[in-house]
Order: structure tokens, then C-alpha cells, then sequence
């Protein structure tokens, strides 16, 4: 039994692999490929990102984050004081009606404390959002090697760029 559950999730993996990203639903919310820079062994930190895109014409917010991986999960942003980028907690993060936002590096995160484990490169871990409205959200999250840099802000950059 236990070598046939490992086959189904290496396939199911395989499958993941060759479709590239990975989303979540509920409600009107879609959580877009959820992922995680990989860490060195010895950090005792982590953080998550995605893009939350809500189709609902009423604003939602995410309030709460938690993973098995960390003793303490706390939601981010990074702000600018006294010319260094400093993070910061907040209370919640907010969901436009009909938009979305984006947890990205030099922005609003998922922030993991005290490590229980380090995850692995191309491995997945479970992450559990809550929200406001939406509730209890359920998604898996993929450690990227360090160098790498969603779709959305590929975009995002690409948008910016034409501004100058
Ligand atoms: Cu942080």
C-alpha cells in the first residue's frame, strides 16, 4: 500500500512538473502558484508568495497564515525607512473586488520563523491561508531555486517598464 501511494504522488508530482504552475480555488478567489526560495540548511527562515486574483465583486482580506513547516507564520510587507527595506507584520492583507494582489519578493509576504523543516528544492509543503471572507484556503507551496522570478511579475515588470 505504501509503495503504491508513492507511485501515485510521483505521478502526480511528474504531472504538476510538466503543466509548470499550479493554482487553487475557492469561492471567487484563485491562489496562482504559490512558491517559496529555497533556503540554505542552516536558515531558521522562510518565506511564501502568489497571486490571489478575486472575481467577487466585494473585497476580501487574508488574515491568518499557518504551516506545518514553522513554528510561527506571520503575514508581511517590506517598507522603506530611513533609506533600508524593512519588514514588517501586518494584520491583514487585502483582496480588491474584481482585481488582485501580489505577495511578492520587496512586498507583502508569508513569513515562516523557526523552521521545523527545511524544504527542499522542487519539493511542495502545505500552507493554510485564511481569509475574511473566503475562510480556510488550502494550498501547496513550490520551493524555486533563489534566482526565480514568477510570471505575474515578469508582467508586473514589463507594465512598469513602459511607464518611463
Ligand atoms: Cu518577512
Amino acid at each position: 500500500m505504501k509503495l503504491f501511494n508513492k507511485v501515485i504522488l510521483g505521478s502526480a508530482f511528474l504531472f504538476s512538473s510538466l503543466a509548470g504552475a499550479h493554482e487553487f480555488n475557492s469561492g471567487q478567489l484563485n491562489i496562482d502558484h504559490p512558491w517559496s526560495k529555497q533556503v540554505p540548511p542552516s536558515s531558521s527562515v522562510a518565506a511564501a508568495f502568489f497571486e490571489i486574483t478575486n472575481q467577487g465583486n466585494e473585497q476580501d482580506m487574508l488574515i491568518r497564515a499557518e504551516s506545518p513547516i514553522a513554528g510561527k507564520t506571520e503575514l508581511h510587507t517590506h517598507i522603506h525607512e530611513d533609506g533600508m527595506m524593512k519588514m514588517r507584520e501586518v494584520k491583514e492583507i487585502a483582496i480588491p473586488a474584481n482585481g488582485s494582489q501580489m505577495l511578492k519578493p520587496g512586498g507583502y509576504h508569508i513569513m515562516f520563523f523557526d523552521l521545523q523543516t527545511i524544504p527542499e528544492l522542487g519539493e511542495r509543503f502545505p500552507l493554510t491561508l485564511h481569509f475574511a471572507k473566503a475562510g480556510r484556503v488550502e494550498v501547496e507551496v513550490t520551493v524555486e531555486p533563489a534566482t526565480y522570478i514568477p510570471e505575474g511579475m515578469k508582467r508586473a515588470d514589463a507594465t512598469h517598464s513602459k511607464h518611463h
